[in-house]
């Protein structure tokens, strides 16, 4: 890791850093115990409820800072347009416009086999448009743990150094799924403690390789290094659609313990990241999202670690759920932020000027939801061009479900979504 070179210049700012926050260092937010003030020059600014940050300029007055119960103008983001809040987008591109109204990002899903295409990486490496990567396949439990002990990270190091050239954050995928899993895990026939030490081996030893990588210059180390405001989804699909507990090697051995097993490894690993169990069919009020509710109150009695949900919003254009911004603003209720995580809306194939405009509806209502909730920290897109969205071969006759289009030119949807960031 780069931190290495510059340890001994961090090691002598730590403790000014632990008594006043560094320009676009954290400053305040539900759960925040770090310093809640700022270095001269920067005024402490809440972001959001969980969020407040060190931004340029002079206070006129000493700033609150909540770290229990904030209240921000859902109108007024509290930060003006043209002061981004990290390092540097300014423009009209989805990042920028996400910034501007006071989200921590809006990012896209990208997979290895992508970043030869110059066209494709000419977009994604767009701060302006991408301010969050996360990696669709290369941080997965088969491609990094293939071996049991033995670890690979030639994939999601790849993926880790473009966001870290580019400033994006960074949003590991996954630690425990039931899918992409090494039959040597899946079949092992472990023992419960042998399949939590499994569990621990593989969480602790992926989130502290990814620790922190998200380090641009000295004043953005810092802030990394008290907040990285990267995300882990520790726990992916724990559920049927039924609200029931998806039997699976993890949950037939261990019950639903490996969530906590899980999220305190990640959490002992990379205490700054925000650990989060995501989920698809949880967007709707209904038996998933209510069994998600429950484990998430579970959680949050025991102690446990958990920091957010995020919801992937794998939608179809028309069927955009009537409820998600009621569920989004009952998860937040419960102190946990939300996300957007792995965002496309399909559609049966040829697309027609009225499925392309109904798909624009359709990703305004979805961003705008998320900007309804001072919680929802960010949206992702799984993917932002249909040259490389897993849907056609997964839905067979349909497709075009992301908002830039095969030969990567914006969709009406990309208009859909600057709407909703913009209003
Ligand atoms: O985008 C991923 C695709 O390339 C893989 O073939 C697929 C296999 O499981 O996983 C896709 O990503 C999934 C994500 O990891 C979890 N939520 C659903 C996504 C789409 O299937």
């Amino acid at each position: 890791m780069k931190l290495s070179t510059s340890f001994s210049l961090l090691a002598a700012l730590i403790p000014y850093a632990l008594a006043q926050s560094p320009e676009w260092g954290q400053c305040g937010g539900i759960g925040w115990t770090g310093a809640t003030t700022c270095v001269a020059g920067t005024v402490c600014t809440v972001l959001n409820p969980y969020y407040s940050q060190c931004l340029p300029g002079s206070a006129s007055s000493t700033p609150t800072v909540p770290t229990s119960t904030p209240t921000v103008p859902s109108s007024t983001p509290s930060t003006p347009s043209s002061t981004p809040a990290q390092p540097a987008p300014s423009g009209t591109g989805l990042h920028s416009l996400a910034k501007a109204a006071g989200k921590l990002y809006f990012g896209t899903a990208t997979d290895n086999g992508e970043l030869t295409d110059q066209a494709y990486t000419a977009i994604l490496d767009n701060i302006n448009e991408f301010g969050q990567i996360t990696p669709a396949n290369s941080m997965k439990w088969d491609a990094t743990e293939p071996t049991q002990g033995q670890f690979t990270f030639a994939g999601g190091d790849q993926i880790a150094n473009l966001a870290k050239t580019n400033g994006q954050l960074l949003r590991g995928h996954n630690c425990v799924w039931y899918n992409q899993l090494p039959s040597w895990v899946s079949n092992g026939k472990f023992t419960a403690a042998q399949l939590t030490d499994i569990v621990q081996t593989h969480c602790s030893t992926l989130v502290s390789h990814y620790k922190g990588q998200v380090l641009l210059t000295v004043a953005y180390m810092l802030t990394t290094m008290f907040d990285s405001q990267d995300a882990w989804d520790v726990i992916n699909e724990p559920f049927n659609d039924d609200g029931t507990w998806r039997s699976d090697v993890f949950y037939n051995t261990l019950g639903t313990q490996f969530v906590p097993i899980a999220l305190q490894a990640a959490r002992a690993a990379d205490p700054n990241a925000k650990l989060y169990i995501n989920d698809y069919n949880i967007e709707q009020s209904g038996a998933k999202a209510t069994a998600m509710l429950n484990l998430v109150k579970q959680l949050k009695a025991d102690g446990i670690p958990i920091d957010g949900v995020g919801f992937q919003c794998h939608f179809i254009v028309g069927e955009v759920p009537g409820t998600f911004q009621q569920v989004l603003e009952q998860f937040t209720a419960l102190g946990v932020e939300v996300a957007i995580t792995e965002l496309d809306i399909r559609m049966t194939l040829p697309a027609t000027q009225a499925s392309l405009q109904q798909q624009q509806k359709d990703y305004q209502t979805v961003v705008q939801a998320c900007m309804n909730v001072e919680g929802c920290v960010g949206i992702t897109v799984w993917d932002f061009t249909d040259k490389y969205s897993w849907v056609p071969s997964t839905f067979s006759g349909q497709g075009e479900a992301c908002p830039w289009d095969q030969n990567l030119q914006k969709k009406p949807a990309y208009t859909g979504i600057t709407t909703a960031l913009s209003a």
